[in-house]
């Protein structure tokens, strides 16, 4: 399946994640790209450079206030004379105002984050500007073929809403293709996710629309990141209601379980005439992986691929999340292959 890929992916090279009380090097590190190459190129894949497509296509989908503030954070970080990585501690909670952006770079953080799982440093607006164009000439290649492709999309994408960024996202990747899509003639996306995590952002940026479905396999967040998003009663608002579809799953769910929760996912992206399957494919539904509780093994990610080739769409895959364990390459390639079969 030909694969996209921008070289500009590496330069974010965090040092710093918050996890269990301690500062740890990120489980969202540039090796990751390296494990799937391998396993791309293993598999005859051709890998291609995406072209850049610039800042249109982000705007599309996020605040511009958001945008900027990604692209300067960095370098405000640094004249303020801070030592380490651009990391968030205070919010607009609930008992504080929520509508004043501060001016202090520390306090503009906190308000356009929404976790302090993900630290921003040197390369992290150029990474995720190489992660979307890799969504977005998978994206243009199979609305120009109708082929189906791959992004090796990375920083990951499914957590950033229209103008927060956290859970190792920084671009919603998943919204702008979807987006791109569109603007390019589609009539209605389909966007499912099967990250081990709930893509809260896809489903914010797209809650009150019907030309984006979005539909969801996930761990329950009523115990498990990013706890705030992704239950069962969020169906869509406005004209949108019906178009947002959420499986939250308890920690250890089988894997027939998990395909009982596909088929009904699938039945509803046929029932909407959906011209487009985008999927937001994380493999951290691997049972080895470090920060996730599902039951998938290397060889179920093949059935995922043959199911999801049934759908009979012209499909991109988008890499989302899947941590650093050396199987993750062979997880991805197994549902490309599979989706060839
Ligand atoms: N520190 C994706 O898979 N933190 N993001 C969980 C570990 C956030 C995962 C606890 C996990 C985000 C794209
Ligand atoms: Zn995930």
């Amino acid at each position: 399946m030909l694969t996209f890929f921008s070289e500009d992916s590496r330069l974010r090279r965090a040092r710093t994640e918050l996890h269990d009380g301690a500062l740890v090097s990120p489980f969202e590190c540039p090796e990751r790209i390296d494990l799937v190459l391998r396993h791309i190129r293993q598999a005859g894949f051709e890998v291609r450079t995406p072209e850049a497509y610039g800042l249109g296509p982000v705007h599309a989908v996020h605040d511009a206030d958001y945008v900027s503030f990604l692209e300067t954070c960095w370098p405000s970080w640094q004249a303020a004379g801070h030592e380490g990585e651009a990391i968030p501690n205070i919010w607009p909670a609930r008992s504080m105002r929520s509508d004043h952006v501060p001016r202090s770079v520390s306090g503009k953080l906190g308000y356009y984050a929404l976790g302090a799982d993900t630290s921003l440093c040197e390369g992290t607006f150029s990474a995720a500007m190489g992660s979307k164009d890799a969504a977005l000439g998978a994206v243009a290649h199979t609305l120009h073929t109708q082929a189906p492709s791959f992004a090796l999309c990375r920083p990951p994408g499914h957590h950033a809403a229209s103008d927060q960024f956290g859970g190792y996202c920084f671009f919603n990747n998943a919204a702008i293709a979807a987006q791109y899509a569109l603007d390019a003639g589609k009539r209605r996306v389909a966007v499912l996710d099967v990250d081990f995590h709930h893509g809260n952002g896809t489903q914010e940026i797209f809650y009150t629309r019907n030309d984006v479905l979005f539909a969801s396999l996930h761990g329950d967040p009523e115990v498990t990141f990013p706890y705030y998003l992704g239950y069962a009663d969020e169906t869509g608002a406005g004209e949108g209601q019906g178009y947002n579809l959420n499986f939250p799953l308890p920690p250890g769910t089988s894997v027939a379980a998990w395909m009982q929760a596909l088929e009904q996912a699938l039945a509803a992206i046929q029932a909407q005439e959906c011209e487009l399957l985008i999927v937001s494919l994380g493999v951290d539904i691997f049972e080895d992986d470090p920060i996730s509780a599902f039951t998938f093994k290397s060889a179920d990610f093949i059935a995922l691929g043959e199911r999801l080739a049934q759908a009979g769409l012209p499909t991109t895959f988008l890499m989302e999340g899947g941590y650093a364990v050396e199987e993750i390459g062979v997880n991805v390639v197994n549902v490309l292959q599979g989706f060839e079969r």
